[in-house]
């Protein structure tokens, strides 16, 4: 199956994937970036206008944030489960007392080992906790609510790094990468509906040949989101798909400097992360990028499901491993009571998690916000509520 939305264009020379021979080279594409492409980088950097550059999706990024900030609610659905499962939490806060907090605390640990924090990371926090009741900074049930929001936040803040898409270049690149199912596609597709609303030109590469119906599945959602998809062949080797649609888009910007997309996302087939082939693969894909794209690809990105657990610690090392990974993005959060996880992953691998999914709408993708994350999993109406039910 071929889809040709770049391919046979007027003036293009043919399909980009029938055209393996005559393939410029990575030099010849560097020269024509240099007389086209990184002419309109240079010059829609400096001015701050809208006109696009890389200026733009740093900008769209903060709007993004911004406007998930005012949708607390889907947010706060999204985790409806791990909240549930963590409201053992109010019961135990609504019967604390100075006295017995060492046991209170202990039993705090094993709430948060069953919401999926995992050991290390729910003794790091109940640590926290018993400092604080130690130097006398936590006395109450309030207070212990309290710390515990700010030692998540604490760990989710993740060294100083930024939950922000670190989008600079134009394009700018992002590769997705994952395990079969993790919702790569989807978050292809959630991403491109995110940017294309806020007015970046967004262009899709089916990175995953292993099945025609990935291809279809991404065309759906670039129709949905109004992106531009790529040119697909089944069976092709991935890394050559990506070059063969970067080199079209090479073409386009030497035609017309002003045809430059702001935003590429490449989609890769599900591939487990021990299979050290594929794994391999994986980087020719990284690589294909970088040859074409200097200094990209800006973000790479794995896609966990947030429904597997601690289990995705293997994987994300592995990937770390292979790929040397930017950040992460959890999927499915709304159909798990296991959300902890993400506080554990965050704080073990030190990789930032950049969005989360909360559902299978093109809406359903949330820029990651620690303390909205805090707040959702123990918001404070519920504290209240507790606390009015045992009067
Ligand atoms: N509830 C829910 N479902 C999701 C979410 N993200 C993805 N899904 C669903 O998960 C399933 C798999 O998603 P895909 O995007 O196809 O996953 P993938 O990683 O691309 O899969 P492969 O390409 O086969 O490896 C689909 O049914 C999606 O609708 C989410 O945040 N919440
Ligand atoms: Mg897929």
């Amino acid at each position: 199956m071929q889809q040709t939305l770049l391919a046979n264009r007027p003036g293009c020379a043919g399909s980009a994937l029938g055209r393996s021979k005559n393939q410029p080279t990575v030099a010849a594409f560097q020269r024509c970036s240099r007389r086209g492409a990184v002419k309109v980088l240079a010059s829609s950097s400096g001015n701050g206008g809208d006109s696009g550059g890389p200026g733009l999706l740093q900008r769209l990024g903060r709007v993004i944030k911004e406007k998930a900030a005012g949708d607390f609610d889907r947010f706060f659905k999204g985790t409806t489960k791990t909240r549930e499962r963590l409201g053992l939490v109010d019961e135990l806060l609504a019967l604390w007392s100075l006295e017995d907090y060492e046991e209170a605390l202990e039993e705090l640990e094993e709430v948060l080992i069953s919401a999926d924090f995992g050991p290390r990371t729910a003794l790091k926090i109940v640590d926290r906790i018993r400092e604080g009741v130690k130097s006398g900074r936590v006395k109450s049930a309030d207070d212990t609510r309290a710390a515990l929001k700010e030692a998540i936040v604490e760990l989710l803040s993740c060294r100083g790094r930024s939950s922000e898409l670190k989008l600079q270049g134009r394009p700018a690149a992002v590769l997705i990468v994952g395990v079969n199912g993790a919702g790569k596609t989807t978050t292809v597709g959630k991403l491109a509906y995110k940017y294309g609303k806020e007015g970046a030109k967004v262009f899709l590469i089916p990175g995953d040949t292993f099945r025609a119906a990935a291809a279809e599945q991404l065309a759906e959602w670039g129709r949905r989101a109004g992106a531009t998809l790529g040119s697909f062949r089944e069976g092709a080797r991935p890394q050559a798909v990506i070059a063969s649609n970067l080199d079209e888009l090479r073409q386009r910007t030497c035609k017309d400097p002003s045809d430059v997309f702001d935003l590429i996302l490449v989609d890769t087939a599900g591939r487990l992360h021990t299979a050290y082939k594929l794994m391999e693969e994986l980087t020719l894909c990284k690589a294909a990028v970088a040859n074409a794209l200097p200094g990209q690809p800006d973000e790479t990105l794995l896609v966990l499901d947030g429904t597997t657990g601690l289990n995705m610690l293997n994987q994300a090392r592995e990937f770390n491993d292979a790929v040397k990974l930017s950040g992460l993005i959890l999927t499915k959060l709304d159909g798990t009571a296991r959300g902890g996880a993400v506080v554990s992953v965050v704080d073990q691998l030190g990789l930032p998690v950049k969005f989360i999914g909360v559902g299978e709408t093109a809406e359903d993708l949330q820029p990651f916000d620690a303390e909205a994350f805090a707040e959702a999993l123990f918001p404070r109406e519920v504290a209240v509520a507790a606390a009015a039910a045992k009067k």
